[in-house]
């Protein structure tokens, strides 16, 4: 198999032929929460589909392009959509944007999504500061070989949600007075929605919130050495807790708080 180093090679020499040099910040905009890269100045687009190594998203809400550009004075590269587990990609291929990310020159990345509600304080439409997360897909992106140019072979969680972006949060939702959640996210493999047990146990277990993306993302993060700030839009309570759930409600929700969610992720990136 190619080594993932020479897989990178590759997909960033692309990139930065097709004018991606200078990277900050990455940005995974989750299910309905793309159009923020719409607001991204002087931008080069690119579909999935014509980048080297990558999958492509078919999920509804993610659009399948890399937006690069300037955001809130920073340059940023966005991937308006990502690749799920659920979909059949290897955890390698689903967390190959964040390692591109890095390659590239990236310091930081945003990582958001959609997710279902499991704490009781919390209604649909709540953003959420990402504390923590559990890993409950049963697999792990770093299995494997370690590449040790990328990381090290056991890397550290303790701060993989980078404290100093939990507090720029903190203080940007309070000055738009955005109400602004924080908890922990749990992530399933999906596709399938929780089950209510599950969702009890979840509660258990710690859990603020779920979903069927992020935990592979922060984990290569966490290897790659970089920081990373987390937001989960609550689209719906999780099961049990209303009477059903669909995806068209997630993507709904997401289209009623988009506004603040935009405003809060330009506050952070500013900031
Ligand atoms: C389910 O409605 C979909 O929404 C969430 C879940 O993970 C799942 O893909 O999407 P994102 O996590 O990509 O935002």
């Amino acid at each position: 198999m190619t080594k993932l180093s020479e897989m990178l090679k590759e997909t960033t020499s692309f990139l930065k032929e097709k004018g991606i040099k200078e990277v900050e910040f990455g940005l995974i905009l989750g299910s309905g929460l793309g159009e923020l890269a719409d607001e991204i100045e002087d931008a080069i687009a690119i579909p999935f589909s014509e980048i080297p190594h990558f999958a492509v998203s078919a999920v509804v809400g993610h659009a399948g392009k890399l937006v690069y550009g300037t955001l809130s004075g920073k340059k940023v590269l966005a991937m308006q959509g990502r690749f799920h587990y659920y979909e059949g990609h290897s955890m390698q291929t689903v967390t190959y944007p964040v390692r591109m990310m890095a390659a590239i020159g990236a310091h930081s990345i945003i990582v958001t999504n959609a997710a279902g509600g499991v704490n009781e304080n919390f209604t649909p439409g709540n953003l959420m500061l990402i504390t923590d997360h559990i890993n409950f897909t049963f697999d792990n992106p770093l299995i494997g070989e370690n590449e040790d140019e990328m990381g090290p072979r056991f890397p550290d969680m303790s701060h993989a949600y980078t404290p100093e972006y939990a507090e720029v949060a903190r203080k940007v939702a309070k000055a738009q007075n955005v109400p602004l959640q924080e908890g922990v996210y749990m992530g399933f493999s999906g596709p399938t929605y929780e089950t209510p047990a599950e969702i009890r146990m979840s509660r258990v277990m710690g859990a603020d919130a779920v979903g069927m993306s992020t935990v592979s993302e922060v984990i290569v993060a966490a290897h790659s050495g970089l920081k990373v700030l987390g937001i989960s839009c609550i689209t719906n309570l999780a099961a049990g807790m209303q009477s059903s759930l669909n995806h068209a409600e997630v993507v709904e929700t997401t289209e009623r708080v988009k506004g603040q969610f935009k405003e809060l992720v330009k506050a952070a990136l500013a900031a």
